[in-house]
């Protein structure tokens, strides 16, 4: 087995016993442990149960490796890689019982930054839809085992189009202008409410493009790798990687349509 093949095997069979906890604290009653950012910004309990989990069982399975965690932060390691992990990512889905919702288990290559690592692997879980997605360097994307490809030849005004909005209610306002603007130019916009779910859905052609600003690395490592290997192009404003300041993720042809449209918008984004 190809050596990215056997990380992206690790990450699935982990990121399905993350979610079978996940699963089960959420059918037990979900308590929020603290709050972050914001008020609405929250932590549960079982975030902080399924990070444990998989930290451990990283650990246990490649010991030399880094890891960065939403819940626990990072930990360096001597293999020259590390695993980004959001054990719970869409955490406010997971509190009210909407079925959208993922842990999410990529491993990089270099250091444990979105401006310049190589993801090798990755694995995204949600288990209230029974639906795994993985992919590894040059091996792909896939559903359940199914080869994954995004869709082609999207014109703009046909595009559904995902995005998402910060905790900081200011910048969701901010946020929300911008997609006043766009809304009109696209066929529709969705607010899936993780960001995993929505690169994950761009792969499986659920969603034309998706973009969002804000994002932390973990939200977006492991959803990032399994668009890219479906077929789509992920980047960020202009030339520009994916980062805190943009992700965006659409077959080519809208992306080149998308980008330049977004660069406008985010123009006096300061
Ligand atoms: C979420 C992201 C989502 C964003 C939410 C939140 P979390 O991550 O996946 O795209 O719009 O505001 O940041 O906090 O659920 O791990």
């Amino acid at each position: 087995m190809p050596y990215n093949a056997e990380l992206a095997e690790i990450a699935l069979t982990i990121a399905r016993r993350a979610a079978e906890l996940a699963w089960q604290r959420r059918a037990e009653g979900v308590e929020v442990a603290a709050s972050k950012s914001s008020l609405s910004d929250i932590v549960t309990r079982a975030d902080q149960e399924a990070e444990k989990l998989i930290r451990d069982a990283l650990a246990a399975a490649r010991p030399a490796d880094g890891f960065l965690g939403e819940e626990s932060g990072g930990g360096s390691g001597s293999s020259g890689l590390t695993w980004v992990v959001d054990p719970i990512d869409g955490t406010v889905n997971y509190f009210y019982g909407i079925p959208a919702y993922a842990v999410s288990i990529a491993v990089v290559e270099g250091e444990p930054d979105p401006r310049t690592w190589r993801t090798l692997a990755a694995a995204v879980v949600n288990p209230a839809a029974g639906e795994a997605f993985t992919a590894f360097e040059g091996g792909g994307a896939k559903l359940n085992g199914r080869p994954l490809h995004v869709k082609s030849d999207t014109d703009l005004a046909l595009a559904l189009v995902g995005t998402g909005f910060g905790y900081d209610s200011e910048k969701r306002v901010r946020q929300a202008k911008i997609v006043t603007e766009l809304i009109g130019r696209v066929r529709d916009v969705r607010r899936i409410g993780a960001a995993s779910l929505d690169l994950c859905g761009v792969a499986a052609g659920r969603l034309d493009a998706y973009f969002e600003r804000g994002l932390n690395p973990w939200d977006h490592a492991a959803g990032a790798l399994i668009a890219r290997e479906a077929g789509a192009t992920v980047g960020g404003l202009g030339d520009a990687p994916a980062t805190s300041d943009l992700i965006v993720a659409a077959e080519p042809g809208l992306y080149a349509q998308l980008n330049p449209l977004l660069q406008e918008l985010y123009a006096d984004w300061r």
